[in-house]
């Protein structure tokens, strides 16, 4: 039988996006669930389809315990709290949880999936799997043919990441804001509450919460969870995450030093095969990535490949993503069609 799929946070930034993914893969499923809070139970989302489920509305339910009877995959974006409140529930019902969260990505049963990078490790969940981070996302896709290349030994990435990051309402809150102090709206009147500071006409060097260690929790999200996901923990990661006033799309600058020696050629040729990644790379055109011209799309792009002169074998490129699509979503729907009996 087609697969029942439940979408949990189905009114969030991810969870729409979760529905427009299974419509545009046409995700064979033969019921879809929208679940969110209590707040918006009986509200509806317009859902343009999939598998036997016909375009139309869905009318939201409350997420409780019981919403998983009959489900048989169970995408979450509602929370890292959510997913904890409900991985039990999920996992007694049958079905697989996929969970966009940073709730279970570390935990040694989960695997951790990005599926241009390690499809196999779907095999070994034990009713959970995680969706990594958006920022890791992206990047190790653009890592992974060279890596295939010669085994990295230092990644140095600075990121550009846009608000919805941090979900719709900071989306919202970048459009208002920007809006707002145009019209000369006194700075100590702005509306301040997805971030820190004002991210209007600003670049806030802070994601999620400081560290012991001096880092943030994204930073330490990318070094982490690229070992995990490359499956080599002698990557060395070191990373600074910082929020721009841009709505959709994370840019990131990275550097990469290798074991053996790398040419631009051979990693152009290498990342021009590798699945989920373009190259955008011209730039007498003036043609690089950029999140202005690729929001709403599915692939992690990379341009201005170049030469990193100051280690012995090193390159240095940037790298653009929509990273509720390919960072969240999108992966997360390519980790259910993995799942599937033909696959
Ligand atoms: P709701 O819209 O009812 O609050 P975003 O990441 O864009 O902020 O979205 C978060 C998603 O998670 C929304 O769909 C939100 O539903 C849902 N959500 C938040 N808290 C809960 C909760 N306690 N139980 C179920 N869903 C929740
Ligand atoms: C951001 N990367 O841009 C974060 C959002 O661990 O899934 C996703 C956080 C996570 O704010």
């Amino acid at each position: 039988a087609r697969p029942v799929v439940a979408v949990a946070g189905a009114t969030g930034a991810v969870g729409q996006e979760f529905l427009q993914v299974l419509h545009d893969l046409d995700f064979p499923a033969s019921e879809v669930r929208a679940l969110a809070s209590a707040r918006s139970a009986g509200k509806k989302v317009s859902f343009a389809g999939c598998g036997d489920v016909p375009a139309g509305d869905l009318t939201v339910e409350e997420m409780t315990p019981e919403s998983f009877e009959g489900v048989d995959i169970a995408l979450f974006s509602a929370g890292a709290g959510v997913s904890k409140a409900m991985r039990d529930a999920v996992v007694a019902a049958g079905a697989v949880m996929i969970d966009n969260s940073s709730a279970f990505r570390m935990d040694e049963d989960v695997p951790l999936v990005v599926p241009e990078v390690n499809p196999d490790d779907v095999q070994w969940h034990s009713g959970v799997i995680a969706n990594p981070n958006c920022s890791t996302i992206q990047m190790v896709v653009a890592l992974k043919p060279l890596y295939d290349l010669s085994r990295i030994k230092r990644v140095v990435v600075s990121t550009y990441q846009a608000a919805s990051g941090a979900g719709a309402p900071a989306m919202a809150e970048l459009y208002d804001q920007t809006r707002d102090f145009l019209n000369g709206t006194p700075e100590d009147e702005l509306t301040i509450k997805a971030f820190q500071h004002r991210i209007a006409f600003n670049c806030i060097p802070h994601i999620d919460v400081f560290l012991d260690s001096g880092s943030t929790k994204e930073e330490w999200k990318m070094v982490v969870e690229t070992k995990k996901i490359l499956g080599d923990e002698g990557v060395e990661v070191a990373a600074t995450c910082v929020r721009v006033p841009v709505l959709r799309c994370h840019g990131e600058s990275i550097n990469v030093e290798f074991e053996d020696e790398v040419s631009v050629e051979a990693a152009r040729e290498a990342m021009q095969a590798a699945p989920g990644l373009h190259l955008m790379d011209d730039p007498e055109q003036n043609l690089y990535p950029m999140p202005g011209i690729l929001a709403g799309t599915d692939g992690s792009y990379v341009g201005r490949l170049r030469k990193d002169p100051t280690v012995e074998h090193g390159l240095a490129f940037w790298n653009v993503a929509d990273q509720i699509r390919k960072g969240a979503a999108l992966n997360a729907v390519q980790i259910a069609e993995l799942l599937l009996p033909s696959k």
